[in-house]
């Protein structure tokens, strides 16, 4: 086919939110050093492969944070208002918020706040099915926009759950204007149970992002992939490798994938040029130590009650100090 006779075709509309993600993409790709949004890594390939991820010896995060919801449920649940609504942010599965709802057994409703719509309604049917007289009212949205709640728990105190560590994910000032605005939705005297990697030898951080099965190089080279699938783009996989590296300076692992060679890539009709060795930042994970996640939590309106560590991991507990309403 001609280039002319192409251009004459009509091409089907890009599915919805298509747009966003080409202009993150654009504008991650033509900066001084080339970044990508971590957010973008859970297409359907990328969650199978995080799945796999949380199951890999290496990563422990999962493991660790499952073990501590399961031993100090009570304690946590001893927390919870009577009568409350459970509000977690972009949780994927309900898997750790059952632990929870397993211990408090007063809480009303469960609302699940996340982008991957078809996930989140098939996992609140599930719900529903095991605990018939909890209402489970999903919210398909991105949970760092911080969406209205549903009017029908507008009068019930809330506990807010942010589990995985993806809080991590955020620069440090990020995660505090994030803690603000999650305290204004939350309102005054709320409790959030919070789910932050610890600092630790950098050896055990290395291992947990460069697994020997290469899961998460295959996870950070899905991001290529996607933008392949979704955008048309011409990304060589096979020229491309992931790293992962913990920086003590700024306590985070950074991803990048790193370009074997000097490279050209087609996407959206811009070409991208890539120097041999140049980077992608495709994500950062900052680890806390408890006391510096606790004065994190203080300085943006939050009071912390316990943390529960297993010396990997750590589960926060903080009361909501802030008197400020939305
Ligand atoms: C889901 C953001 C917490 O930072 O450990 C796992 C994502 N990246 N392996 C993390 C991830 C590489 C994960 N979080």
């Amino acid at each position: 086919m001609t280039s002319a006779a192409k251009t004459a075709l009509r091409l089907p509309a890009p599915p919805a939110g298509t747009d966003a993600f080409a202009a993150d993409v654009i504008s991650g790709l033509t900066a001084k050093r080339k970044r990508l949004p971590p957010k973008y890594f859970y297409d359907a390939a990328g969650s199978v492969l995080f799945e796999r991820i949380t199951r890999l010896p290496e990563y422990y995060p999962t493991r660790c944070e499952l073990a501590l919801l399961g031993q100090h449920a009570p304690a946590m649940a001893s927390l919870f208002p009577p009568a409350c609504a459970l509000i977690e942010f972009g949780g994927g599965s309900s898997r750790k918020a059952r632990i929870l709802l397993g211990a408090a057994a007063t809480v009303e409703a469960y609302v699940p706040i996340d982008i991957s719509g078809d996930f989140l309604q098939q996992d609140a049917a599930l719900l529903r099915r095991d605990l018939p007289r909890l209402a489970v009212q999903p919210i398909v949205g991105d949970f760092t926009r911080l969406p209205d709640l549903p009017p029908a728990i507008a009068a019930v105190p809330r506990v807010g759950f942010f589990p995985g560590s993806t809080i991590g994910n955020f620069e440090p000032d990020d995660a505090a204007e994030f803690l603000r605005r999650a305290g204004l939705l939350l309102g005054a005297g709320s409790l959030f149970l919070i789910g932050v990697d610890l600092v630790k030898a950098p050896e055990i951080l290395h291992r947990a992002y460069n697994d020997a099965e290469g899961v998460t190089a295959k996870f950070n080279l899905n991001l290529l992939a996607r933008i392949n699938r979704e955008l048309g783009a011409d990304f060589d996989l096979a020229a491309f490798e992931h790293q992962a590296l913990y920086d003590g300076e700024c306590s985070r692992i950074e991803m990048h994938l790193v370009s074997t060679k000097r490279q050209k890539v087609g996407i959206c009709g811009e070409r991208i040029e890539f120097r041999a060795g140049e980077t992608i930042h495709t994500e950062n994970s900052y680890k806390y130590s408890i006391e510096s996640f606790q004065a994190l939590a203080q300085a943006s309106g939050w009071s912390p009650l316990t943390a529960w560590t297993d010396g990997l991991f750590s589960v926060h507990a903080l009361r909501r100090t802030a008197t400020d309403e939305r």
